[in-house]
């Protein structure tokens, strides 16, 4: 598991260094026979050490060794980083060099592997490396770096640990009833607990949907008649003239895309054809994209005209955007025709930009992007640590539904376990060995 493995740690490229890793079980010994300088055997752990990588007598490269010492390292084992000269080309004959001296190439992830196995980062840590480095906006990097300093893990260990309680509980009721009639155990102990913890899985799902939307942005659909003016509104949000604008209905084909930053939050609006019937192929096909595009959204901008009369076409998108996230305008109030807008609807003008202030309020309040702050801790920002607390609710509901129903306790228990190791599955520990070590260390001395 721990043989020597090694691999170029920086951007395929030219540079001005680029770092080799090398860790396992005798790397320093094994860079040492390529190193003219100091004996890296000896050398102090975190030093950096100069010195040359020497092939056949063959002089490669010069460069600074940085050693660490197991298991104070990211892998936790034996390692050193090369710093090179950053060339494409003297790199890759370091790295050939020490392949040919007894490194294995290391594997996609597989020093992070070996530091999660050596029990230096949890999962959750392991992922956040990834999501740091794929970070686009500062709230993105602000909650991966959150999660790589443990924030998911504090969570999820606080939820699991609650969970051993509720365990231990069952447990101790099965060996040793302390309640003669299960049904007073299940009514005065689970039913609370379970409760409880449902009500904190569901919180964190509720604060994880806004981190995600506040975090990744939200896709936010422009939709209407042909002519009803989305494209300007898109124009108007971007404040730029991102999409052709013109009287004639039909004038946008094709889906086109664009970022609002909102109080620091991205939505990523698109601009679609309007609807109506058609006879065109180009604009069939546009439409079709149109309706695509408003059903993947997550937030649905739908757009009429100031009148009082519906049109067929808007009835249609009244209805295909129901039960979705959505604000209804109308657009072109500097008309200023009689009408009655329909509740909740906000009147705009994309043209004056009157009513644009208030839509943008709007966008902030439906999106609850100010309610998220991204140091609280009790949010999730990664889609699989998502998925995973959503079964471990889907087990706890179970368990409840268990406990109401008057099941069998020994049932009941196999949900919450269940719920247990679903959210290990976050951190990356399903060993029931913890499980009985947690719960043990809760039995009273002597139990
Ligand atoms: N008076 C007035 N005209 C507007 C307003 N918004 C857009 N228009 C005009 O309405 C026409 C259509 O605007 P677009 O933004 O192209 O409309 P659209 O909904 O994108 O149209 P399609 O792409 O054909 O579906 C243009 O002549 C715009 O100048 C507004 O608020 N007031
Ligand atoms: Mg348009």
């Amino acid at each position: 598991m721990n043989d020597p493995i090694c691999a170029i740690a920086t951007p395929y490229g030219v540079g001005a260094i680029s770092i080799i890793r090398c860790s396992g079980h005798n790397t320093l010994k094994l860079v040492n026979n390529v190193f003219k300088g100091k004996d890296l055997t000896l050398a102090k752990a975190n030093t950096l050490n100069y010195g040359y990588i020497v092939d056949d007598n063959q002089t490669i490269d010069e460069v600074m060794v940085s050693v660490f010492h197991a298991p104070h390292c990211f892998t936790g084992e034996e390692s050193c980083e090369i710093n090179c000269h950053g060339g494409i080309y003297n790199t890759n004959r370091v790295l050939e060099c020490l392949l040919a001296h007894g490194f294995k190439l290391a594997e996609p992830g597989e020093f992070s592997r070996r530091a999660f196995l050596n029990g230096r980062i949890d999962l959750t840590q392991s992922e956040a490396i990834m999501d740091v480095i794929s970070s686009s906006n500062d709230l993105a990097l602000r909650a991966s770096v959150n999660s790589l300093r443990k924030s998911t893990n504090k969570l999820v260990v606080n939820m699991r640990s609650h969970l051993v309680d509720l365990i231990s509980k069952i447990e101790v009721n099965i060996d040793y009833p302390e309640y003669d009639d299960a049904i007073v155990m299940t009514d005065e102990i689970a039913i609370p607990m379970l409760h409880d913890l449902i009500d904190e899985c569901e919180t964190v799902l509720e604060n994880s949907k806004i981190a995600v939307v506040a975090i990744h942005g939200i896709k936010t659909a422009i939709v209407g008649r042909p002519n009803v003016g989305k494209s300007s509104l898109l124009n108007r949000l971007l404040e730029e003239d991102k999409a052709i604008v013109t009287d004639i209905a039909g004038t946008t084909r094709d889906t086109i895309e664009g970022d609002l930053n909102l109080g620091g939050v991205t939505l990523k609006l698109i601009d679609t054809a309007g609807i109506r019937k058609s006879d065109d192929v180009v604009e069939q096909i546009g439409i079709e994209r149109s309706k695509k595009a408003l059903e993947e959204a997550e937030l649905v901008l739908l757009l009429l005209e100031p009148t009082d009369e519906l049109k067929d076409e808007d009835k249609e998108l009244l209805k295909l955007s129901e039960g979705k996230k959505r604000i209804i305008i109308y657009n072109k109030a500097d008309l200023k025709q009689r009408f009655t807008p329909l509740p909740d609807s906000i009147i705009i003008s994309a043209k004056t930009g009157d009513g644009v202030e208030k839509l943008e309020k709007a966008l902030i309040e439906i999106t609850r992007i100010n309610e998220f702050n991204v140091n609280d801790s009790n949010y999730l920002n990664n889609a699989r640590h998502v998925a995973k607390m959503r079964e471990a609710l889907t087990s706890l509901k179970s368990a409840l539904k268990g406990c109401e129903d008057h099941i069998d306790i020994d049932m009941i228990e196999l949900d919450v376990k269940s719920a247990w190791y679903l959210l290990g599955e976050i951190i990356g520990d399903t060993n029931s060995d913890t499980l009985i070590t947690e719960l043990f260390s809760r039995f009273c001395l002597g139990k």
